[in-house]
């Protein structure tokens, strides 16, 4: 057993499943399929790990002990129901990605420890589509990657060892994940190739061991590919060349991929080509790769990630965060249907703290995605521990309040991506705990309504261990994680006071006087972006008309907000009576206290956790608390000789 391999499907770590060998003794399997196929196997391997035997093969239902897989349609696509009772399991799916769902729900849930009475359970995907997204690039290097190398390339070409591939499919599948896109949306010269007679033998490989799990296979594709590819002198999605060429395109990755998803697209963004090279919108660009998509039922996954990243920061009128916004709102109801617009969750770029992008719900005419990171590009590069689920959550659960009070963020989109934290370590994620990132990704766009402590919870069980005090501890330390990273890095919602471009790490000033649009403003009386409408970019005003005035007002503004849209005096007084400089230091001493509390506390675990675990997240803890000082001295000291204003509690603050 290798239980940092395993993750969460360390079936058999200890005595807790016992009970299940009865039942996974015989397999009475009444449905068929690839996908069910997979779900067999699962169990199989599962019966094998506890018994080291093969369970035997029922045409019907026993009452001595047995399992049984059927599909029952009114479930619903992806929907499941599990049943235990002294005779039998009955794992019930919608479908065949349903009966794989409930098969897995199953094990992980036996194999945490939870009891056979709480294990009849009934559920149903919220979104249709619940999609992962590599950034991985042909040469083995991940984009944002803190886990490694590529596990699906390497050398320029796709892997040709598919164990470790079947293995993430399972841990995908095992959440609920239903596409993948492969690569990075940076698309760079041999990944435009991907598309081509040369590399598309190897991408169908891939594809199948992820349609055996019922998952399907997107590429990021190059806007300009009929140039880069076909030698055509332009990538104008209205010329008639153009279009031709992505239909030929189409047709031939169908011809090796039955099963394929569709393409995703980065176009005008960060230097990538786009349709605005040729005076066209975004919908226009959209819209002629759906076409060439649509016979086949493909769909184009179009990123709303596009803003001015040339701006001069001398220039008080441009504000990055409004760009989404401006760039894709008038465009609302021209989308093709095949087309998805993917909306990072907030208006900048996966900070700690931001607004929920108002795009959401803004567009009642248009298919949309919610975009997350699951890798910590801003939040600790899976060194410093965050449990990002809380945040996501949030953003799920925020009001748009387009169309009325109740206009909840996971009721305006169609389904979410997360960008994967995971490379060749043997943990997959770099810190083993960022494993719960992973599968809580999964699991909240499954059902939104779960809470973060319940997923968090559940992985614990699952992947380290089933004793619940111990549990206990480890899921709180996850989830008071993201309010401790914050508290020593981002005051109020300020972001980006971090190392430019490798984004681990303190500089204040790093990106201040960029041309990247990411500023904090402070000066001598105080710090913050104003985008309010009175007196700053009137950002707020993008907002429905009751988010649009509790942002404005700074007395309504939501505290932890505060400078993401308000310029304030380090002398304003907050509700806690706190100053706003004495606030800032506050909570960069008390966050860098906390970061040494959790290594405390991971420590008084060292006998109760898997040595592998153990060790490996040690490590980062110590890590942890090395970034947390140094935030706090450079931002304390920073925000001291800005203001000159002493810390009321005369801590040590360098001069
Ligand atoms: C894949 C940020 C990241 C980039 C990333 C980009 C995006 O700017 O730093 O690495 O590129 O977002 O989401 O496209």
């Amino acid at each position: 057993m290798d239980m940092l391999y395993d993750c969460w499907l360390a079936y058999g770590k200890d005595d807790s499943m016992k009970w299940t060998e009865k039942y996974l003794s015989r397999l009475c399997v009444l449905c068929s399929g690839r996908v069910i196929s997979s779900a067999v196997k699962e169990l199989e391997a599962a019966f094998g790990r506890l018994t080291g035997n093969i369970p035997e093969r029922i045409s019907q239902p026993l009452s001595e002990g047995c399992f049984i897989l059927r599909i029952n349609d009114s479930l619903g696509a992806g929907g499941y129901d599990i049943s235990v009772s002294d005779e039998s399991i009955t794992v019930m799916g919608g479908d065949e990605n349903g009966v794989l769902y409930g098969v897995f729900r199953f094990l992980i849930l036996a194999s945490g420890g939870y009891p056979p009475e709480s294990l009849s359970i009934t559920e149903k995907p919220c979104f249709p589509l619940r999609m992962i997204d590599q950034w991985d690039n042909a040469d083995g290097t991940v984009e944002r990657g803190y886990s490694g190398a590529s596990i699906f390339f390497e050398k320029g070409r796709p892997v040709s060892d598919m164990k470790r591939l079947t293995d993430y499919a399972r841990l995908l599948s095992s959440v609920g994940i239903n596409a993948i896109c492969i690569n990075n949306v940076n698309v760079h010269r041999t990944e435009t190739f991907f598309i081509t007679e040369g590399l598309l033998p190897d991408i169908a490989k891939i594809a199948g061991i992820f349609a055996d799990y019922g998952i399907k296979l997107y590429l990021s594709v190059n806007f300009a590919a009929p140039m880069e590819i076909d030698g055509l002198s332009t990538a104008d999605p209205l010329d008639e060349r153009v279009k031709s060429r992505w239909k030929c395109t189409a047709d031939n990755i169908y011809r090796h991929i039955p099963e394929f998803g569709g393409f995703l697209v980065k176009a005008d963004s960060e230097n990538r080509p786009g349709p605005h090279t040729y005076g066209r919108d975004h919908a226009e660009g959209a819209n002629m790769l759906a076409a060439a998509l649509k016979p086949f039922g493909g769909n184009v996954i179009w990123r709303c990630f596009v803003y001015n990243c040339h701006v001069d920061w001398r220039d008080r009128t441009t504000d990055r965060a409004k760009a989404a916004y401006d760039n894709f709102k008038p465009l609302d109801g021209k989308f093709a249907d095949n087309v998805y617009l993917q909306i990072k969750n907030g208006p900048m770029d996966f900070q700690i703290r931001e607004a929920v992008s108002p795009l959401f719900g803004a567009m009642p005419d248009t298919n949309c995605l919610c975009e997350f990171q699951i890798t910590q590009e801003y939040t600790g590069q899976q060194i410093d521990l965050c449990y990002l689920v809380p945040m996501w959550k949030e953003c799920l659960d925020f009001d748009t309040y387009h169309g009325g009070e109740g206009s909840l963020v996971s009721r305006n989109i169609l389904g979410a991506a997360g960008v994967s934290n995971v490379g060749s370590d043997r943990c997959w994620t770099g810190d083993p705990l960022a494993g719960a990132n992973l599968y809580g990704y999964g699991r909240l766009v499954f059902d939104p309504a779960l809470s973060a402590e319940k997923i968090a919870m559940e992985w614990v069980r699952a992947a380290i261990t089933a004793d619940e005090e111990t549990a206990e501890v480890i899921c709180k330390m996850l989830v008071s994680s993201r309010d401790i990273y914050e508290s020593y890095t981002s005051p109020l919602g300020v972001g980006w006071m971090v190392t430019p471009h490798y984004h681990y790490g303190v500089d204040v000033d790093g990106y201040e006087y960029s041309p990247w649009g990411t500023y904090h403003y402070s000066d001598r009386n105080g710090m913050g972006a104003d985008r309010t409408k009175a007196t700053g970019t009137g950002y707020t005003a993008q907002y429905a008309p009751h988010n649009e005035e509790m942002y404005e007002n700074v007395s309504a503004c939501p505290e932890e907000l505060l400078l993401f849209f308000h310029h304030l005096p380090y002398t304003y007084m907050l509700s806690s009576g706190k100053t706003l400089i004495q606030h800032i230091y506050d909570s960069h001493f008390e966050g860098a206290e906390k970061a040494e509390e959790l290594l405390m506390r991971w420590r008084s675990l060292k006998e109760r956790v898997p040595e592998e675990y153990y060790r490996e997240a040690e490590l980062r803890f110590e890590k942890q608390i090395e970034n947390s000082r140094q935030w706090r001295d450079v931002i304390n000291t920073y925000y001291y000789r800005k203001s000159g204003i002493d810390d009321i509690r005369g801590r040590k603050i360098f001069r």
